[in-house]
């Protein structure tokens, strides 16, 4: 015996930055360079950290496959740790250099347990298993192979992680933004754009009553809807609960959003194509700058985070457009991101619509998304006619409705509470 173990500590260079940020692919190459190399698998956990890089191990029998990547530098660095002679590490060396497409790879190979130094002494498993050959003992020695694979939405002090089945359900980049849909095993399927969540088919409920019911039960004379992004549908499916909309606009920039939400998000996307709806694929903030004066009397902005193509979603000049378009006694609510997730953008935002409709006419909101980092999403509520959220609330009607329609977050109770705001973000809005 040379060593208990072989220990390789790779370096790969050069590598395919989208292949190392890509937390299903990377786990089936790490699957696939075990097995290759005569590994017998038992288990796998894999993360993805937002927005860039993963980390993950594959647990064999003969000992583990580590990894941790970091797509930004072209670099992933690996440990290929071996017990006994049935397994050779630089198979799995090679593969995994092939299918990260590094551009170099070197190695050092480690003997891990050297026998000069080691002193055995006898162990008799039965007395920590119990009777060797019963059934639980059996179980124990018959490896079952297991996946663990998550996705995180985090930035670099918090995350959220959710666990998925481990195959991508789609995935495809658009020239905006990499647009994909993962099963989860708590949530069902999941939309996330650039490795961020947007919404899942357990709780996307909670974001799109909150972001429609709010605005629309207590201006019910609204008929002319706009959405600006809301590709999965969800906004559009809630506003056409409302018999008086004569018609909705949706300027949603990534027809891939729109095309996946269709193929596999039905539960959302199933108003895209209603006779009332007018869908739209372009850029929101240029369909603003055209449209006319007074023509919408709710404006919904559905965007994803201030990344990206949505950045334009957040300056003053998009919300001085929304202003002009909304017709006198118009409303517009916005999805204003988390105060603790990103605080900078929700304050940013809030003085900015205070700043354009007034501090009067501008409520925050909050509502509870499970899939959201921290899970406290707020929402903003600002009206041209200052007709108030809460005063203005016709309770008993908005308790008809939400229980006609089967709503399973909005209430007339959550309705009010919602603008109910802890003081550390009063405080924070007051800075
Ligand atoms: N971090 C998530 C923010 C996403 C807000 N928009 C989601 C789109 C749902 N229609």
């Amino acid at each position: 015996m040379k060593s208990l173990g072989r220990h390789i500590l790779v370096e790969f260079h050069g590598c395919n930055a989208d292949i190392l940020n890509d937390v299903p692919l990377i786990e089936h190459d790490m699957i696939e360079a075990a097995t290759r190399s005569g590994a017998t698998i038992i288990s796998s956990v894999f993360h993805h950290f937002s927005p860039f890089g993963v980390s993950g191990v594959v647990v064999i029998q003969e000992s583990h496959l580590a990894i941790h990547t970091w797509p930004e530098y072209r670099y992933a660095a690996v440990d290929l740790f071996t017990c006994g002679d049935s397994v050779n590490p630089w198979v799995s060396y090679e593969s995994l250099k092939a299918a990260f497409q590094a551009e170099h790879g070197s190695a050092v190979e480690m003997n891990r347990g050297q026998p000069e130094l080691l002193q055995k002494v006898d162990i008799d498993p039965s007395d920590h298993l119990g009777e060797t050959k019963d059934g639980a003992t059996e179980q124990l020695a018959t490896p079952k192979y297991s996946r663990s694979v998550w996705f995180t939405d985090r930035d670099e002090n918090i995350a959220l992680s959710i666990r998925h089945k481990g195959d991508r359900v789609f995935q495809e980049k658009s020239p905006y933004q990499l647009v994909e849909i993962f099963d989860t095993f708590k949530y069902g399927k999941m939309l996330t754009v650039d490795k961020m969540v947007m919404c899942s088919e357990k709780d996307e409920t909670a974001y799109h009553e909150m972001i429609i019911h709010v605005p629309m039960l207590v201006n019910p004379a609204v008929k002319n809807v706009l959405v600006i992004g809301g590709g999965d549908g969800g906004s559009v499916r809630e506003i056409l609960r409302h018999p008086q909309v004569e018609s909705v606009t949706m300027v949603e920039i990534d027809e891939v959003v729109v095309r996946a939400s269709k193929e596999f998000l039905p539960s959302l996307s199933s108003a895209l194509s209603h006779p009332k709806l007018d869908l739209i694929i372009a850029d929101g903030i240029e369909y603003l700058k055209q449209a006319a004066d007074e023509s919408f009397d709710l404006i919904v902005i559905d965007s994803s985070d201030p990344v990206g193509p949505a950045k334009g979603l957040f300056s003053a000049s998009f919300y001085k457009d929304v202003y002009r378009v909304l017709t006198p006694n118009g409303v517009m609510s916005a999805q204003s991101e988390s105060p603790r997730f990103n605080q900078d953008a929700f304050v940013a935002l809030t003085h900015c619509l205070q700043d354009i409709f007034g501090p009067e006419d501008v409520h925050t909101y909050l509502a509870f998304i499970q899939t959201y980092p921290t899970g406290m999403w707020s929402f903003s509520y600002c009206t041209k006619g200052s007709i108030h959220p809460v005063e203005s609330l016709d309770t008993d009607k908005s308790t008809q409705f939400a229980e006609a329609h089967q709503l399973q977050y909005y209430n007339a109770a959550i309705h009010q509470a919602a603008f109910c705001l802890p003081t550390f973000i009063k405080t924070m809005l007051q800075a």
